[in-house]
């Protein structure tokens, strides 16, 4: 490899970047425009992995890119560092969560200052530090105060062996996914943030963000925020004072309601049932409690249910329909009770043939009898058999049922969101204490400002971590017990631990000012410095991650704290790394290692082969990734400035046209794909520079021609962005001062992007007219249409006809005239 060592180069510029720290943001203005690029901040567990490794290569083209254009980047790092593996590690090994948790990070650093992403170091955060968790606390008492913050008995997914609430991607088939017991349902006491507060604007300022958001993140926070159209509709129950209300989003099929099925689990169904059904109502109920929610909503299982004994009036024909209980229906959805349409409801038809209830058309839409087909008529069509909106299409019947129930006070258009309060308590030990104390005589106390952060205690290990049906916390009785803060009895502290979600919400304004005591961040400095520009992370956090921190952007607006309302101009989501079409994991025994990735080529080639792989958005097959093919270039490049080097730094105006005219091309194209992110197409730009430079050198003007330097120094240049470690130190043996992620962009010469031209000759009857400038890969008809169209051409023809035209391009064109 010509003398070049990727490993020494390596070590070399890894000690001198730590002297230079060339990527510090610059807080006094200095003219320059700024621009945030932030990447997902990583969770300590174990060393940073392949798709660490791709996610950070990408996020710093483009800080990288700002750099060299002059901007004032912002491009931090810090660790998202609560959570139930250090928890889970520390009860195994009878250890400290936050040795385990710290130790890892130190790791993770080692790993990333050897990786080499342009990162200001000086603003790392962690957000298990007690200087971040303060915060987190002051928050959620801001929360606590508008009413964003509550208490409520809520159903959660229950593991009776390890003693603890189950998230429900955690439920598989009804067991833990941990230890297999069969899940139970709970009522537990929980804290939620009313998030649903926040659906409209959630949705409507998805708006801002289109085109420069992935559509399918954008797709699937539409779809987790729900927005439904449709009516609440009273229906009497016999014997009950209370009407009961469904929510329905096809009101104008009320008419061919023919049973009503109430959520098995709602207390609606326990209170209404009929003795005579009773028994039957509780088996079935039992039953339905090991469920989780992924199997209650799945449309290939067998419907289930019990009749409850009672009867509903449905209100626009009076007719008395049975109430049933089953568990298609959710307890927390619109009003946890339904009007069931078989005809037109798949779900409600497949209840209705399991258990023989009536069916009947209201819709014409074309379809076979669904009675008879077993396929619900869900389209449109004409409505019959429903008096007052006969013959209407769907739509119409819709606007007009509704004007009939809100005229005779019997129901209302109505909007439902399948968005659900965010469930924030966990009952785990290493997470953010909730900042409130229960007081027997004044209630729920929150904790005064001036007393946070409520910190973790710092003497439990091992087995003490162990949840016993009530949380770590809670049987710490030096720690939970305390003096109310407003009365002074004796009371508890709460002694649940935030969502790990709520921490990873508010990071990124935290970076603009880090070390900030007066609040989680300076108002000031977040103006400067936010919105994000670049947001880069998974794909994994299109839902729950990117929607919590929209949320909690607005609440901050609401509170005036900042004066914008989306936190991320622009996402990208970068593509998985795979191995021979196949997601590497532990199971399977397919995992690469980054750090023997990195041992074995070096991280120039290791970043290089992922950015040259495809764009940013697609997935890295790395079987077909060639490092050998990586440190070739690499190492062309190096030899380029090794011979370059001795030679003077002439202008460049006096070399080779034909190269400079490459380099100047090179730019500009390089320029605009990268501000495309199509990454990969630049650093194929950037290889056909180095061989026309290798070319210019061997077979053209040679190595001290000022057009081969200029070449050699842009492309130590342009690959700074993408293999910073090669880039330096061609850039020092050329002669130039490091460091070269701040040299600057080069500018293409726009007279050197002009395609180069030949001089044309046209002849009317062998005699030279007119002289064309046209390029010298012109087309014969392209270059017929020109001579013809040239004005002298048709002054020597005096209107006279053509008979012939003889072209040959690029030089001649000779035009024949009748005679
Ligand atoms: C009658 C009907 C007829 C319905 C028809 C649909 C089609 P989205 O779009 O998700 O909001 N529904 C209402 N509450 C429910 C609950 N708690 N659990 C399960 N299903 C529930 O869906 C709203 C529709 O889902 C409602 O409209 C209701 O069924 C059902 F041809 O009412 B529909
Ligand atoms: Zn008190």
């Amino acid at each position: 490899n010509d003398g070049y060592d990727p490993r020494a180069v390596q070590q070399k510029w890894q000690a001198r970047w730590a002297e230079l720290s060339p990527f510090k943001a610059v807080e006094e203005d200095d003219g320059r425009e700024r621009r945030y690029a932030l990447d997902m901040f990583p969770y300590p567990s174990g060393d940073l992995h392949m798709g660490h490794a791709e996610a950070y290569a990408i996020g710093d083209v483009a800080a990288r890119y700002w750099t060299q254009r002059g901007y004032n980047v912002l491009h931090p790092m810090g660790w998202d560092s609560f959570g139930l593996p250090a928890e889970n590690a520390a009860i195994k090994h009878n250890a400290d969560p936050v040795k385990w948790t710290y130790d890892n990070i130190a790791t993770q650093e080692a790993s990333f200052r050897r990786y080499a992403p342009s990162f200001d170091w000086s603003r790392r955060l962690h957000t298990s530090d007690p200087e971040y968790y303060r915060w987190t606390q002051w928050l959620f008492l801001r929360f606590y105060e508008r009413g964003l913050a509550y208490r409520r008995g809520g159903r959660v997914n229950w593991c009776p062996k390890d003693q603890t609430v189950l998230a429900n991607e955690q439920v598989i088939g009804g067991h833990c996914e941990r230890c297999g017991t069969l899940v139970e349902r709970r009522v537990l006491t929980q804290w939620y943030f009313k998030i649903t507060d926040y659906a409209d604007r959630l949705l409507d300022d998805m708006a801002a963000l289109e085109g420069k958001w992935p559509d399918r993140v954008l797709l699937m926070q539409r779809n987790w925020i729900g927005r439904s159209t449709g009516a609440d509709v009273d229906f009497v129950i016999e014997g009950r004072e209370e009407p009961v209300t469904v929510y329905t989003t096809r009101p104008d099929t009320l008419y061919g309601a023919t049973f009503m099925v109430v959520a098995a689990d709602a207390d609606l169904a326990e209170e209404i049932c009929a003795p005579e059904q009773r028994a039957a109502f509780e088996a079935y109920r039992e039953q339905v409690s090991h469920e989780s929610e992924i199997e209650r909503l799945s449309t290939e299982r067998e419907k289930t249910g019990v009749f409850l004994g009672r009867y509903a009036i449905n209100p626009v024909n009076g007719e008395r329909i049975p109430i049933w209980a089953s568990d298609y229906v959710l307890a927390e959805y619109g009003h946890g009770a339904i009007m069931a349409v078989p005809a037109h409801d798949q779900r409600d038809l497949d209840f209705a043939l399991k258990f023989g209830l009536p069916v009947r058309v209201v819709v014409e839409t074309g379809q076979p009898d669904p009675a008879e087909s077993g396929v619900a008529a869900a389209g449109d069509g004409r409505i019959v058999n429903s008096g007052p909106i006969d013959g209407l299409n769907k739509a119409d019947a819709i606007k007009r049922i509704i004007e009939i129930l809100e005229e005779k006070g019997l129901g209302k258009a109505a909007v439902n969101f399948r968005l659900r309060d965010w469930l924030v308590s966990r009952q785990r030990f290493w997470g953010c204490p909730i900042p409130i104390v229960h007081c027997p005589s004044c209630g729920e106390v929150p904790v005064p400002d001036d007393q946070l952060p409520v910190r973790l205690p710092d003497d439990l290990r091992g087995a003490d971590l162990r949840p016993k049906g009530t949380s770590p916390l809670a049987a710490a009785e030096n720690w939970v017990n305390v003096d109310c803060p407003r009365c002074g009895g004796a009371a508890k502290r709460d002694s649940d631990t935030m969502d790990t979600f709520v921490d990873s919400s508010w990071y990124y304004f935290r970076y603009c000012s880090p070390d900030y005591e007066d609040g989680p961040f300076d108002v000031e400095k977040v103006r400067k410095w936010m919105p994000v520009d670049q947001y880069t992370g998974g794909v994994e956090h299109a839902i729950l991650h990117l929607l919590y921190s929209r949320f909690f952007t607005k609440v901050l607006y609401d509170l005036g704290m900042v004066d914008f309302t989306e936190p991320f101009t622009r996402l990208v989501n970068q593509g998985q790394v795979i191995l021979n079409g196949k997601a590497m994991s532990k199971s399977l025994g397919n995992m690469v290692d980054l750090g023997e990735q990195i041992e074995q080529w070096g991280v120039d080639v290791v970043r290089l082969a992922m950015l040259f792989s495809g764009p940013p958005e697609d997935d890295i097959d790395w079987a077909d990734v060639s490092q050998p093919g990586m440190v070739k270039f690499l190492a062309r490049v190096h030899r380029i400035a090794t011979e370059v080097a001795s030679a003077p730094g002439t202008d460049p105006a006096g070399g080779s046209v034909d190269l400079r005219r490459v380099t100047h091309r090179t730019i500009d194209e390089a320029t605009t794909l990268i501000e495309q992110h199509r990454y990969n197409v630049a650093i194929a730009r950037l290889m056909t520079l180095v061989s026309a430079t290798r070319r210019a050198i061997d077979e053209g003007p040679g190595p001290a021609d000022p057009a081969v330097r200029e070449a050699a120094e842009t492309i130590a240049v342009l690959l700074s962005l993408f293999a910073p470690y090669t880039a330096e130190e061609a850039w020092e043996r050329l002669g130039r001062e490091p460091s070269v992620a701040t040299a600057g962009w080069p500018q293409a010469d726009p007279s050197l992007l002009v395609r180069e031209s030949v001089t044309c000759v046209v002849q009317v009857a062998g005699k030279v007219r007119d002289r064309l400038e046209v390029p010298p890969d012109i087309a014969e008809d392209e270059l017929e249409r020109l001579a013809l169209a040239s004005a002298k051409v048709n002054e020597a023809l005096a209107g006279a006809r053509v008979q012939r035209v003889i072209v040959r391009p690029p030089k001649i064109v000779n035009i024949v005239p009748a005679k």
